[in-house]
């Protein structure tokens, strides 16, 4: 009797530690699932060249006649970044930038074709170590594969407008479609069916649109042949104090290609086009699609070729049609915003999800004569962004700070209640959202280097700062200029201040605010090496440092 009673004890007794604990445990885990379901998800979409201009929340005449209301959505339920800048104006650099937060000279790509280090600490990696399924669609173009994705899919570097080429794992397959499209829908099937309920999730929807060479899908190729876009006043510009811009090949009357880029034909009652370097364009359409696109290109084609255009009414034309083209593959980007929100909306996703659109840097649509973008005058200077959450973030907010790509690593570490890197450039922008910093505090310039010369489009190497009124720049490599402009009397950069006698005291106080950019990023001496040798040894060192390696020791 005793026995059973003391085996009673003993067994109450264990029984309720045993439920002590399980309440315990029970209570832990209750709690991070509630930590877990604060984190909120991140829907981050990004484009490939979205000019701001072409963005109708930012306003642009431009836009207005081709606007963009899925994407505007973000900005009346969210935040709209009215000076938003990249930090250097190419692809690959930029995605580099967003995913660690540093700029090129420090996270090793600084131009398009390098590879990627991707074995460094970047954004995925981060969420992931705090709880967060990742997943990546679309374009990548970092060369090497993406690391710290659970899933992900990649367009073959620039990818294809249509039919386009897709890496997952070990396995490439052409997918038949439109790009667009099939991003979008790739970004939906994981949502809908291939995330963790459990998990607060970064699913990063990366477009090639609207990327040259500008191909509309089907359903828009005659979107806006009747509309008249207002070309800009610089379009004929002749590049007075800017020896660099006289010297670029990215001149839309001057460098696109009439078959590749402007889809021009040969003749009158043709559908063969004029000069197509790349031929798998075209050539990798279905003859269905093929057919479809000369039915609708045909007629336009016939009509420029009856108008006999010569001198500044050829290039005004081939502006328009540049324009109408690429605001036409804008269009299928916003319907696949639509369909994102859409389903965020109705699923009640959107409820605790941060959601982004942005761009990889700003492009020009006829400003100063160009297409394309690296040169750090604004339209290629700037990157539109857009962002919402309800609760944290005010609907139809606007911030006018100076903000960069570097902070958008911080920033979703910041709200994803994750440390964040006391080694990354940027700053999280969640101050500013939540108002305990003003625009003004928040910093005084940033700073840009772009380093992709001789390449493409042959824009010089170049590096400065912009401060909220000011811009100063400085072109080396084979040329040494330097350039400053302000902003507020001169928005389109038409005049060169640099030596003007009244801006001296200014100039001089942009000098050293840019010395002491350059300080605080650690930006060395060889970040301006001129000669293919010095290229490759930086190219070394830095590859060396990246991998803890000491580059002095042999
Ligand atoms: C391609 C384009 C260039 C463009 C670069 C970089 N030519 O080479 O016009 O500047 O990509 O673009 S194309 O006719 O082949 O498209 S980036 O967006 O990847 O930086
Ligand atoms: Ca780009």
């Amino acid at each position: 009797m005793i026995f059973k009673k003391a085996l009673f004890v003993i067994l109450s007794f264990s029984l309720s530690i045993f439920s002590l604990n399980s309440c315990k445990n029970n209570s832990d885990e209750k709690k991070a699932s509630e930590d877990q379901n604060k984190r909120p998800n991140i829907v981050f979409i990004m484009t490939d060249d979205h000019a701001a201009q072409a963005i109708s929340a930012y306003g642009h005449p431009v836009s207005q006649l081709a606007p963009t209301p899925n994407i505007d959505r973000i900005a009346e339920n969210g935040v709209k970044f009215n000076n938003n800048f990249c930090t250097n104006s190419i692809c690959g650099p930029s995605r580099a930038v967003i995913l660690t937060g540093k700029h090129s000279h420090e996270n090793g790509f600084r131009m398009n074709g390098e590879v990627f280090d991707g074995s460094q600490p970047t954004l995925p990696k981060f969420l992931k170590e705090v709880g967060y399924a990742t997943a990546l669609v679309g374009k990548w173009h970092l060369h090497g594969l993406p690391e710290g994705f659970d899933h992900w899919n990649i367009l073959v570097d620039q990818g294809n407008y249509y039919n386009p080429d897709f890496i997952k794992g070990k396995d490439t397959t052409r997918i038949e479609g439109y790009a667009t499209d099939i991003i979008t829908k790739m970004g939906l099937d994981w949502l809908k069916n291939n995330r963790s309920e459990e998990k607060p999730f970064m699913l990063m929807v990366q477009h090639k649109a609207p990327h040259r060479n500008w191909m509309p899908a089907l359903r828009h190729l005659n979107k806006y042949d009747s509309t008249e876009f207002p070309l800009p006043n610089s379009y004929f510009s002749d590049h007075k104090g800017q020896v660099a811009a006289q010297q670029q090949q990215q001149t839309i009357y001057e460098d696109m290609y009439e078959g590749h880029d402007l889809k021009m034909s040969v003749e009158k009652g043709s559908d063969s086009l004029r000069h197509n370097p790349w031929k798998t364009d075209f050539e990798r359409m279905t003859k269905e699609q093929r057919d479809t696109w000369n039915k609708a290109y045909r007629p336009k084609n016939d009509a420029f070729h009856d108008a006999n255009l010569s001198g500044k009414e050829l290039a005004k034309w081939k502006g328009q049609r540049y324009l109408q083209d690429y605001l036409a593959t804008v269009a299928s980007v916003d319907e696949g915003v639509g369909e994102i929100l859409d389903y965020l909306e109705e699923s009640g996703l959107d409820e605790n999800t941060l959601i982004v659109y942005t761009t990889d840097q700003g492009f020009y649509l006829g400003e100063k004569g160009f297409f394309d973008k690296r040169f750090m005058y604004e339209e290629s200077l700037a990157m539109p962004m857009l962002m919402q959450l309800p609760g944290e973030i005010e609907a139809g907010s606007e911030i006018d700070a100076l903000t960069q790509n570097i902070d958008f690593a911080p920033t979703f570490l910041d709200f994803a209640n994750a440390e964040i890197p006391q080694d990354m450039h940027g700053k999280s922008l969640r101050p500013l959202i939540n108002n305990s910093v003003t625009d003004e505090d928040f910093r005084n310039a940033i700073y840009y280097h772009y380093y992709d010369f001789p390449a493409f489009h042959m824009v010089k190497r170049h590096y400065g700062i912009r401060t909220d009124r000011f811009k100063l720049m400085h072109f080396y490599d084979d040329i040494d200029e330097w350039e400053m402009y302000d902003l507020k009397e001169d928005p389109q950069e038409m005049n060169n201040i640099y030596n003007h006698p009244d801006y001296a005291e200014v100039r001089e106080q942009l000098h050293s605010s840019l010395d002491s950019l350059q300080q605080k990023y650690n930006v060395t001496e060889e970040e301006f090496a001129t000669t293919p040798e010095e290229k490759v040894e930086q190219a070394y060192r830095n590859f060396a440092r990246l991998a803890g390696e000491d580059p002095e020791e042999e």
